[in-house]
Formats: C-alpha cells, sequence, structure tokens
C-alpha cells in the first residue's frame, strides 16, 4: 500500500493526495459500525444494540479534500468460543495487521477489560505509530469511566485518546485529522465517486440479517446466517431470493412463527430497508433451512462465504 506514493503527480498542480486503508477495531459493541456510518454520512453497515454483529469485514470509501480513506469495519476482538468466533477474529485481526491506520474504539459504558486477550493486545501494540485510540461513547459514558480508559490507554499503550461520539458526532472532526495524518501520500486507491466496494448483494444479506436480530430473541440472531442465492435487478420489482440458514429444525420453526407471521414480518421489514438502499422496488422471497451446527463447522462457514479460519 506504501510503494505508490506521489498522488497526483500527472496532474502537476496542488498537493499530493493521500489514500489508504483506516481499520476500526474494537470489542463488540464498542460502535464500530456507528462510527463507519457517521463518518460516511450513509448507512452501510449494519448496527444493533447487541453485539456481534458485524462478522465480517466491511469497507466504505470517504474522498474529500484530495484524501482518500478505505474505512475498515470489523468483527468485536474477542475470545472464541466456537468456529465462527475465530473466523469473525481472523477478519478483525486481518485488518489490524494490514491498515496503514488502526483505530481502536474503547466504550465506557462497558464494565469489562478494554481489549480481551494480552495476544490481541500484543497484536495492536506491534502496529507502533499505526495505533490510534478513542474512547466512544462520551455523550452517555460516566466520567469516572472514561478516564478509567484514558488512563489505561496512557500506561498499556502509551496513547491519548481521543474523546468522541460516534452517535451525536462530537469529537469526530479531531478525530478525522489525527486519521488523515497517519495515511501515506498515495494516488487513490477506488474511483472517487464510490462509497462501498463489496457487491450490492452482500449488503442486502447484511440488511436481512440486522432485521433479524431486530425481530428476535436469545440464540436465533446468533445461529442464523444469510445467503443470497438469486439477485435479478433488470426486473421491476427487483427479485431476490434469499436462504436464512439456521443451526436446528426448532429454530426454523421460531423463524417462520405460527401461521407463517413472523416470517412475513421478517420479510416486510427488510424488504423496506434493502428498497430504501437501493433506490427500487423489491419483491423479497424468503426461505428458511436447517444447516446443522454451522457455526462450529468449516465448510459449513464456506458455504455461508464467512473466511475460514486457518488449520493449527
Ligand atoms: N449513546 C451512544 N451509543 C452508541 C454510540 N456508538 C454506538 N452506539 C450504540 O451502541 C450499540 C452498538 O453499536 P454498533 O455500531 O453496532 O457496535 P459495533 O462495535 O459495530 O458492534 P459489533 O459489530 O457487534 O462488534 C448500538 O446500539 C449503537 O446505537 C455513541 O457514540 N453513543
Ligand atoms: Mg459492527
Amino acid at each position: 500500500m506504501r510503494e505508490e506514493a506521489g498522488g497526483a503527480e500527472g496532474a502537476g498542480t496542488g498537493p499530493p493526495t493521500r489514500a489508504g486503508h483506516v481499520a476500526l477495531v474494537g470489542r463488540p459493541n464498542t460502535g464500530k459500525s456507528t462510527l463507519l456510518n457517521t463518518l460516511l454520512g450513509s448507512k452501510l453497515s449494519i448496527v444493533t444494540s447487541r453485539e456481534q454483529t458485524t462478522r465480517e469485514q466491511v469497507l466504505g470509501l470517504l474522498t474529500e479534500d484530495g484524501v482518500q480513506m478505505v474505512f475498515v469495519d470489523t468483527p468485536g476482538l474477542l475470545a472464541p468460543r466456537y468456529l465462527l468466533h475465530t473466523s469473525m477474529l481472523e477478519e478483525a485481526l486481518a485488518a489490524v495487521g494490514d491498515a496503514d491506520v488502526v483505530l481502536l474504539l474503547l466504550d465506557p459504558t462497558r464494565d469489562e477489560p478494554p481489549v480481551p486477550t494480552d495476544d490481541v493486545l500484543e497484536r495492536l501494540r506491534s502496529r507502533g505509530s499505526a495505533l490510534q485510540v478513542a474512547v466512544n461513547k462520551v455523550d452517555v459514558g460516566a466520567p469516572g469511566a472514561v478516564a478509567r480508559l484514558t488512563e489505561w490507554c496512557r500506561s498499556s499503550l502509551g496513547r491519548e485518546p481521543l474523546l468522541v461520539s460516534a452517535a451525536t458526532g462530537e469529537g469526530l472532526e479531531a478525530l478525522r485529522e489525527r486519521l488523515v495524518a497517519g495515511l501515506p501520500e498515495s494516488p487513490f486507491l477506488y474511483p472517487e465517486e464510490d462509497l462501498a466496494v463489496q457487491p450490492v448483494r452482500f449488503f442486502v444479506a447484511e440488511l436481512i440479517r440486522e432485521t433479524i436480530f431486530e425481530e428476535y430473541e436469545q440464540e436465533v440472531p446468533y445461529s442464523s446466517g444469510v445467503r443470497i442465492e438469486e439477485f435479478r435487478e433488470a426486473e421491476d420489482p427487483v427479485f431476490i431470493r434469499a436462504e436464512i440458514f439456521v443451526e436446528r429444525a426448532s429454530q426454523k420453526g421460531i423463524l417462520i412463527g405460527k401461521g407463517g407471521a413472523a416470517i412475513k414480518r421478517l420479510g416486510s421489514r427488510s424488504r423496506e430497508k434493502i428498497e430504501a438502499f437501493l433506490g427500487q422496488r423489491v419483491y423479497l422471497d424468503l426461505w428458511v433451512k436447517p444447516l446443522a451446527g454451522w457455526r462450529k463447522n468449516a465448510a459449513s462457514l464456506k458455504r455461508l462465504g464467512y473466511r475460514v479460519p486457518e488449520a493449527k
């Protein structure tokens, strides 16, 4: 990412451009996806009140004032308990290793260590001056908790954190300046007008997953994975067929509900979001399939499009 310095050389005028990847990392529920959306001014990454919402990297582009920031939203840093968790942690740590700037988000509303393990702490420290830290949710965090996290940053990382709120926008201008300062001179990596990098069907599957988190309780959202099987965009309405994979037959019953009432509501709420995202009318066809224990099985993870953890 760094060799191609020189930016807008060919143009011969003005200062060179800067571009690079900024990874947003932190424990589950710290507000990484909310921050991505606020920085972009557009809802790209799904957000819920429950932890472990994000399972894969989500890239969002912000190009302005001669700078292109490729934000990489990541799954929460956690101590894995099953294979999907290991996949999620690898996605997050890959971003920690690859990005030009790594922004660690801390959450003052949660009473737990700021990072899950010593190994994760080491991986963050190893990025040296590429690591930045922000305490998020200062709109609701108790001053004492914010002070404790600030002290932890100083003593454990040798860093002064910025205090921000992804919800209200507080502190984000200073944050943006600090992130830009860490980017190399480089030509833009993507077309200037692009907002996203991943295919539309990825975001469609994510919106269905977000709605499952909103509509169902307990384990069901965690046991659900979504795959888009058909996407006919030339049709009006756009025809989309999605499969929701669950781990047990009983969960299929819960998703569908009495007389199909629950899946009907899931379908219409998901469809409204997808229509807003695409700016087009949509016909959404949802199917539920049991895929026994898919969160613990490498072949099933692959089938659902998740990073398959390296065998240890
Ligand atoms: N009050 C307040 N709430 C916030 C802020 N940022 C995020 N939240 C809320 O925190 C919850 C989690 O936000 P997410 O953006 O999904 O968090 P995440 O870090 O992406 O979570 P995972 O994907 O599960 O790792 C949501 O209910 C957000 O609305 C903030 O600055 N202030
Ligand atoms: Mg998230």
